[in-house]
């Protein structure tokens, strides 16, 4: 035996010793409930990428495209339940103390809170609500199937998911949280994201420059990897749990 512990026992240490602690989670932490990720094998939509369909002028120029993009994503959700790795991170946040836990994440399936997280900051809105692109209101529809191209019951306009595009800002209040959590966390677990979408994978550089350790779990290395003061290679699923295991 050498001296040098196991990246999992480093990545332990870290977290047991972290009174704050952050996650930031993307598509990767649902794969392994059936849910498909954005890139990577599989990640392109009847040949489109998600840069091309996600986005407000994508569904100003087709939006029966863009809603059976998220139509077919609202049946495979509602045929999904939260795994493993979702289900940790809600006893980790029990075990921490809601104050001292934030789970920021880029998902839209609202899988976080069924696994019974509570503070949950969605950066990226939940494809369970829809907004109004006339009145602007906002209702949630949990995962009912919709029409194809469905419409407001109030004003008779086009109706979208309540999800932020490519383009568009991030819900404000939702933002400064996230900054908030990361820039006071002591450790940040980056879980399952390829940390390329932005503002979101500047948390990760925050975190770090904030002195935090970063703990990132995914497949393989990804932008930011360079940032991680330990990497924990495989599925979120097996790994999450192993880590809060040795905590
Ligand atoms: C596993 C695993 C397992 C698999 N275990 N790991 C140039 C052009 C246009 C825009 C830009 C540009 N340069 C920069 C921008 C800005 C842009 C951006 O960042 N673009 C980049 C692509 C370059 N960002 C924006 O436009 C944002 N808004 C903005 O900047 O606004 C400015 C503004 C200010 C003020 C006023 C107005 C505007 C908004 C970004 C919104 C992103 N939205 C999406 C889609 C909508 C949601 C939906 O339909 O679901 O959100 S994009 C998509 O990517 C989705 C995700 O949340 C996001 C991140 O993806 P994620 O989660 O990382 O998934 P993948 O698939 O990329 O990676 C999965 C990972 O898991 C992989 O690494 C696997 O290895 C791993 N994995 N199984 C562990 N079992
Ligand atoms: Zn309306």
């Amino acid at each position: 035996m050498n001296g040098t512990p196991a990246p999992i026992e480093r990545a332990a240490e870290l977290l047991r010793s972290a009174r704050r602690v952050a996650v930031l989670t993307g598509a990767g932490v649902s794969a392994e409930s059936g849910l498909a990720t954005f890139r990577g094998a599989g990640g392109l939509w009847e040949g489109h990428r998600v840069e091309d369909v996600a986005t407000p002028f994508a569904f100003r120029r087709d939006p029966e495209l863009v809603w059976r993009f998220y139509n077919m994503r609202r049946e495979a959700l509602a045929r999904a339940a939260p795994n493993a790795g979702h289900l940790v991170l809600a006893e980790l946040e029990r075990r921490k103390g809601a104050e001292n836990f934030d789970l920021i994440t880029q998902n839209v399936d609202g899988l976080h809170t069924a696994a019974g997280s509570r503070r949950v900051w969605e950066l990226h809105g939940n494809i369970r609500r829809v907004r109004c692109t006339g009145c602007e209101i906002i209702s949630d529809r949990g995962l009912e199937a919709l029409p194809d191209l469905p419409r407001c019951l109030d004003c008779g306009q086009l109706l979208r998911p309540d999800i932020v595009w490519f383009h568009e800002a991030l819900p404000m209040d939702v933002w400064n949280r996230a900054e908030q959590a990361t820039r006071e966390c002591r450790c940040l677990i980056v879980a399952g994201t390829s940390a390329i979408v932005y503002p979101a994978a500047g948390l990760i550089e925050l975190a770090a420059a904030s002195g935090a350790g970063v703990i990132e779990i995914n497949l393989v290395r990804t932008a930011a990897s360079g940032h991680a003061t330990v990497f924990l290679e495989g599925p979120t699923g097996r790994l999450l749990p192993e880590l809060v295991k040795r905590m």
